[in-house]
């Protein structure tokens, strides 16, 4: 298998900002620095100069020169770069973020289940019938019971986001990606580079605009409803943890309407993990909607309360790593983390001295939290720190200034990856880095970056950010954006049982906006496994919707490109 991976240089294929880095690689037999010009949209060339030979990658077998034009900063569309006789696709050179802010967010609204979509507001190939309200075929989602032997009540737990390509609800992947929803509003409202009102009400195309609360609380609104319902009520044995998810009985086949899932939907046992995910995000919930909606911030901070209590009782209800039919497992068998999440969001809700123990207590306050690949699902403690350094608390100073530096250390490790590795990406250049919905966790970087930029100032961190996002939109082996519409060449072809163009031309395309979750070296699914067998880690990836482990829609994925899109546009 060959894919088409079109000219030897390789660009940000979106395109990069007036007084940001401007980064390029180019394949290459050259061992030699090689003579570079970059060429405006009328062919007029403004910038020329030599290469800087890098050796074979490692991520990618190929020999590699890099090519930094930062010096070109005319806004303007249609620029070239070329090299090495090969020209790369065209870039614009301006505000290019600007409408991925709300183009990432969008795809939250159509991953909706409980309600009907409405196509007026984001295209009629998009509107469909409510998914999961009860009626059939569906067996759920407002009367779901537990599987056999795990609770003899039934729960009413409509609405939330579809995870991903499948139609399970998974109260830990929820978390971070309501986190990450919240984290994105809750920055507006404190950076110091951020656009005031810049989520405010109006910005999205959801019903719930013009009602008075920023769209994107809205949006995040609709999950942690979901993340409220999972929780066992009063009286029940394990009363205030929280089902682990709800899910098909059986894993259906693609492409499937939500309102055409015939699967019996189960609750799975609770666990530990998530009742800290419902704790966590229902604190940030308490705090954020307390200027729009006291009732579901009271709502919120009792059921954080209550969860946390039941997480404390219960420690280490781990899900099963092997409950994975039908739905993912989203299994964890450290929650210490979460543990700590949890405790410094109540602690920066409430202010309350036994959260701020609880946290102080915790291995992960004094741990390097910023590991080289990034957070995600299973390794929450980086949630933590980042909101303990950036939203504003009673924290003793010198324990703030101890969390803040410990984020810029943080960055400062990641910006000494990027500048190692040919695609200029801040994850280690071998194939561990390289798995699961790795592009997530590459984003994950660029917050932590972008985070440090927030708290020092320092345009170090903030072209780190910027650089980081070259590799998704398109400076990688694959000369191939992540992210549906924006670049050249971008995936259309997502796995997905609701966007599945691919297979029924009735169904639609992901929409614009909507992130692969990328190169993954141990190909877990039939389709790579058998298509890319052998395959160099960033070339291990395939626009295929059979291809699950490489190229599959999820909120945890689009949550993180929604955080550093809106940094992005602030910083155009
Ligand atoms: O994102 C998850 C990844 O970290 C795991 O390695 C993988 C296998 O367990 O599962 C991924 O999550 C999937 C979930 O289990 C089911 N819905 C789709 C998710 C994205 O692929």
């Amino acid at each position: 298998y060959e894919p088409d991976t079109g000219p030897r240089v390789r660009v940000n294929q979106v395109g990069y900002l007036p007084d940001g880095p401007k980064n390029a690689t180019v394949v290459t037999e050259a061992t030699e620095p090689f003579a570079w010009s970059v060429a405006s949209g009328d062919g007029t060339v403004v910038a020329e100069g030599t290469s800087t030979p890098r050796g074979v990658d490692p991520a990618s077998g190929q020999n590699t020169h890099t090519i930094d034009f930062s010096a070109v900063t005319a806004e303007g569309t249609g620029y070239t770069l070329t090299a090495d006789g090969e020209t790369s696709y065209p870039f614009t050179i301006g505000d290019v973020y600007d409408r991925l802010r709300s183009d990432s967010l969008q795809f939250f609204y159509i991953q909706r289940s409980g309600i009907a979509i409405d196509g007026s507001l984001v295209g009629a190939e998009y509107a469909r019938p409510a998914g999961h309200l009860g009626v059939a075929p569906n067996q759920g989602d407002i009367d779901v019971p537990c599987q056999p032997g795990v609770c003899d009540y039934r729960l009413d737990v409509r609405g939330g986001w579809y995870d991903a390509g499948d139609h399970g609800k998974y109260v830990v992947n929820g978390g971070i990606a309501t986190y990450q929803l919240l984290s994105t509003y809750e920055r507006v409202l404190t950076a110091p580079t951020a656009t005031p009102g810049a989520l405010d009400d109006g910005t999205l195309r959801v019903p719930e605009r013009g009602n008075g609360v920023p769209d994107i609380l809205d949006e995040a609104r609709w999950e942690l409803e979901f993340l409220l319902r999972m929780q066992v009520p009063a009286g029940e044995p394990l009363a205030g943890m929280a089902h682990h998810k709800i899910h098909d009985e059986n894993w259906t086949g693609l492409p499937l309407a939500p309102e055409d899932d015939p699967e019996l939907r189960e609750l799975h046992p609770p666990s530990t993990a998530a009742t800290l995910n419902l704790a966590a995000t229902a604190a940030q919930c308490a705090r954020l909607f307390e200027p729009y909606d006291q009732d579901l911030a009271a709502t919120c901070l009792d059921a954080s309360r209550t969860a946390y209590a039941a997480a404390q009782a219960n420690p280490d209800l781990l899900a099963d790593p092997n409950d994975g039919v039908g739905g993912g497992a989203y299994s964890d068998a450290d929650v210490s983390d979460e543990f700590y999440w949890a405790a410094a969001e109540l602690y920066l809700t409430t202010g309350e001295r036994c959260f701020l123990n609880d946290l102080r207590a915790s291995p992960h306050h004094t741990d390097d939290v910023f590991a080289p690949t990034g957070f995600s699902w299973p390794s929450t403690a980086a949630l933590a720190r980042l909101d303990l350094a950036t939203v504003p608390s009673g924290l003793p100073a010198d324990e703030l200034d101890r969390v803040r530096q410990s984020v810029v250390d943080g960055a400062d490790a990641y910006l000494a990856t990027l500048a190692g590795e040919a695609y200029g990406l801040p994850i280690p250049g071998e194939p561990e880095s390289y798995f699961w919905g790795g592009n997530g966790n590459i984003i994950n970087n660029a917050v932590v970056l972008a985070t440090a930029f927030d708290l020092t100032g320092d345009t170090r961190y903030r072209d780190g950010a910027l650089q980081s996002v070259d590799y998704i939109f398109g400076r990688n082996a694959l000369n191939h954006s992540y992210v549906t519409d924006w670049g050249t060449t971008t995936p259309q072809n997502q796995h997905s049982r609701i966007f599945g163009a691919q297979l029924d031309p009735n169904s639609p395309n992901p929409p614009s906006g909507s992130i692969a979750g990328g190169a993954n070296a141990n190909l877990e699914d039939p389709f790579a496994a058998d298509l890319l067998a052998g395959c160099a880690p960033q070339f291990c990836y395939v626009d295929d919707i059979q291809s699950y482990s490489t190229n599959e829609v999820a909120i945890n994925w689009n949550s993180a490109l929604a955080w550093i899109a809106s940094f992005l546009a602030d910083q155009g």
